[in-house]
């Protein structure tokens, strides 16, 4: 993610029937070919017109948005925001058959933060199926490594400051509604069998290079 402009639609670190049957391939080809992409194009767009951006890096746009000119904040925050959480939530998922585990370290700091990993699915799903409209759902680290679960709205990111994001639940309905239509709930609980907890745990293991 330390590219800067112009930004370019990564590719799914997969096939698109690779999350099937939980993700069917035809909301991965909507959903990273049109919707992600189109946050990258509008990203792009924006910045154009303004070459003393071009060497900032997506997450430096992120944490810098009340300096940027004013006519490009809310520009940067719904299409940068749309491709920094397109771009986390399809990193960390996985074929629901891959079977991932968190990494030891991660799994005691989910039991010493949460209760238990179960405890902290529950979190997780409370605050995805609770977000009114559309949003973002997150498990977050601070630096020395303790967890907590947050939530934006829109294309929102985290504060970037303070925590870095470990994976995320897309709830907008265009992530769910060709498999699951207005079952949120239902696409959470499936959702979560696709979290790649390998990419997970090393982002975890990583948070302090990523402030
Ligand atoms: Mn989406």
């Amino acid at each position: 993610m330390n590219k800067v402009y112009p930004f370019e639609l990564k590719e799914l670190p997969y096939s698109y029937d690779a999350l099937e049957p939980v993700l069917g391939s035809e909301t991965l080809h909507f959903h990273h070919d049109k919707h992600m992409s189109t946050y990258v194009n509008n990203l792009n767009a924006a910045l154009e017109s303004c070459p003393e951006l071009h060497n900032y890096s997506l997450c430096e746009l992120l944490k810098k948005i009340d300096e940027l000119p004013q006519a490009v904040q809310t520009a940067v925050r719904n299409n940068g925001g749309g491709v920094y959480n397109h771009e986390l939530y399809f990193s960390t998922l996985t074929s629901s058959n891959a079977n991932t585990q968190p990494s030891a370290s991660l799994q005691a700091a989910i039991e010493r933060d949460f209760g238990s990993f179960e405890e902290m699915i529950a979190k997780l799903k409370q605050a995805a199926v609770g977000r009114f409209g559309s949003g973002w759902a997150y498990v977050v680290t601070d630096q020395e490594g303790v967890l907590s679960i947050c939530s934006t709205p829109n294309q929102d990111v985290p504060d970037f400051e303070h925590i870095v994001p470990l994976l995320t639940v897309d709830v907008w309905e265009h992530a769910y509604y060709l498999d699951y239509q207005n079952r949120r709930p239902d696409y959470f609980d499936a959702f979560i069998s696709l979290i790649n907890w390998d990419v997970v745990s090393k982002t975890y293991e990583d948070r302090k290079n990523l402030f």
